[in-house]
């Protein structure tokens, strides 16, 4: 399976975030892209890409205009005022509130944020940009006939939705793609996100489509980021309904449960007939996931990969999140490899 990589990633690295009332360091860093780089070339996965050049156009399809313009220039708008200090939000346009775009950069910053967890520094419209290639580089060997490709994304993109970053993330790297095999042809296509948290960016992006079908299995809104959505009553809106399907698990989910929901997905997919199938992969799943509750162990992972073959669709997997950077190129590798093997 081929990788597509670029290094601009570590042009988003934030000094901290706001976690259980503190700054602390961000879990998602890039050492984290590191430590998956280097497991793909350690276990000879294929062959490691740069991304190419796309037209921002691409990208427009998921993402308003105006958000891009807030992206491009927030680092500029903000240092002028505050220094070189990681930039985040302070206020949200809540219940009661109006959803009015402020001019000065601290009530745009609100505006457009979900969460203060996800600093905006010099370098990250640069990253997000890269990583938006790289997922439509990897969309792009599918389009010309490969049968799986891996964008190895950072930071990751499925809580970004057309106008709000959060989450650690900025844009929607999955939506993009599958937005992309729409734009080039494909009838339908589903998004599969195995991440951990719920892809809010996402469902929210594609809501009411018919054409993109979106399933995640996560933890429970109810106690989990991003707690706003991803409950199982949310199934998408006027054409869209009955193509969003949520599976809402607990804390201290294991392998079993999760993979009779990871079934259901998987029937579902089938009786869709997509042309195309986009995995948000996290492997926050993990057992020993600084942030996560669930219990998947390292194996449950060659096994996902496994089940995901027996599909037998075009097959693009985009990086979204995993923090035990210690594990986390072990885990991720294995469900491409798991993939991979049951070919
Ligand atoms: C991004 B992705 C933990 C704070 C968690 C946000 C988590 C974002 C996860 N105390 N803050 O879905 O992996
Ligand atoms: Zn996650």
């Amino acid at each position: 399976m081929i990788t597509v990589y670029s290094d601009k990633h570590r042009l988003h690295s934030g000094r901290g975030e706001l976690n259980d009332g503190q700054i602390m360091p961000c879990f998602e860093n890039p050492n984290r892209a590191d430590a998956i780089l280097a497991r793909v070339k350690s276990e000879e996965l294929g062959a490691v890409i740069e991304p190419v050049d796309f037209p921002i156009d691409a990208i427009q399809r998921v993402h308003s205009h105006d958000y891009l313009t807030f992206l491009k220039n927030a680092w500029d708008e903000w240092e002028l005022l505050h220094g070189d200090i990681d930039a985040f939000p302070l206020i949200w346009p809540v219940r009661g509130l109006r959803q009015v775009c402020p001019e000065h950069i601290d009530g745009k910053i609100s505006y457009y944020a979900m969460d203060a967890g996800t600093p905006i520094t010099s370098g990250t419209y640069q990253a997000v940009k890269s990583t938006a290639k790289v997922a439509l580089t990897a969309q792009k060997l599918i389009a010309d006939g490969e049968h799986s490709a891996f964008a190895l994304c950072r930071p990751p993109g499925h809580h970004a939705s057309k106008d709000v970053y959060g989450g650690y993330c900025f844009l929607n790297n999955a939506a993009i793609a599958a937005q992309a095999f729409i734009d080039q042809g494909s009838k339908k296509v589903v998004v599969l996100d195995i991440d951990y948290h719920h892809g809010n960016g996402t469902q929210d992006i594609f809501y009411d489509r018919d054409d993109v079908m979106f399933i995640s299995i996560h933890a429970d809104p109810i106690m989990e980021f991003p707690y706003f959505l991803g409950h199982a009553d949310e199934k998408g809106a006027g054409k869209g309904m009955g193509f969003t399907h949520n599976f809402p698990l607990p804390f201290g989910t294991k392998n079993k449960k999760w993979f009779e929901a990871l079934k259901t997905a998987i029937e579902l997919i089938i009786d869709y007939a997509p042309d195309a199938v986009v995995i948000s992969l996290g492997v926050d799943t993990f057992e020993g996931d600084p942030i996560s509750e669930f219990k998947l162990k390292t194996d449950d992972y060659t096994v996902i990969g496994e089940n995901l073959a027996k599909l037998k669709l075009p097959t693009l997997f985009i990086m979204e999140g995993g923090y035990d950077v210690d594990e986390i190129g072990i885990n991720t590798v294995n469900v491409l490899s798991g993939f991979e093997g049951a070919e």
